[in-house]
């Protein structure tokens, strides 16, 4: 009896788990491509990324490697009105690249019904406007990196031309802007401050050790009981 109650704990720790897992930043998240970036690890849906940039370590930019799974149900944001689990009291951009620093695409204000100064990454049919964007780019089950920094920080290409035209209307989704190069650096300034990213369509980057080890466990367990 004892070992199937904890069968039974096992997996209900595991269904628990797959309902809602959350990264929080270790340490400072690097913020590609000039430092590295973190590599979220986990097991299920990757829910929420909890974490802070601060202009006074000059911490401009964090920024994360995902795994999107589902391609039409993605989205990423920072809005509490879109997603209730998402936070920041801040002016934010969101950035969604390939693992090469190619852009996919980026946002700084989430567009109506949910204006905000917040940002919103998602099916571009959502935008009133989608600018030199190619929505064919991701590929499920592959790994992106997702930059998270703060108005008016731009992606620059070598010749520090910013490769994203905000200003030409900041609440649509954007993709590379014509005529830019390949990302260089960060132009390093704007705004900063504590973020939870809410993520759906998402898990981690790599499987968690430790959460294999769990799943380890529970089959070891379950096997003995039969
Ligand atoms: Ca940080
Ligand atoms: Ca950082
Ligand atoms: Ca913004």
């Amino acid at each position: 009896m004892r070992v199937f109650l904890t069968a039974v704990a096992a997996v209900g720790l595991m269904s628990s788990a797959a309902l809602a897992n959350p990264w929080f930043e270790q340490g400072d998240a690097g913020d590609f491509p000039a430092g590295t970036y973190q590599v979220t690890q986990g097991f299920g849906p990757l829910t929420t990324i909890h974490g802070a940039t601060n202009s006074a370590t000059q911490d401009w930019v964090d920024s994360y490697c995902i795994k999107i799974t589902d391609v039409q149900a993605f989205y990423a944001t920072t809005n509490s009105a879109y997603d209730s689990n998402a936070m920041a009291d801040w002016d934010t951009r969101l950035f969604l690249w390939d693992l090469q620093g190619n852009l996919i695409m980026a946002n700084d204000d989430t567009p109506s019904p949910w204006s905000s100064l917040q940002s919103l990454l998602t099916d571009p049919s959502t935008y009133p406007h989608v600018l030199y964007n190619d929505p064919q780019y991701i590929i499920p089950d592959e790994c992106y990196i997702l930059s998270i920094t703060g108005y008016s920080n731009d992606a620059m290409d070598a010749t520090n031309t910013a490769m994203v035209a905000f200003g030409s209307d900041f609440d649509a989704l954007h993709g590379q802007a014509p005529g830019t190069g390949p990302f260089s650096h960060w132009e390093n300034l704007g705004a900063t401050g504590e973020y939870t990213i809410a993520l759906n369509g998402c898990t981690f980057c790599v499987p968690a050790p430790g959460t294999l080890a769990l799943l380890g466990f529970a089959g070891l367990v379950m096997r003995r009981r039969r």
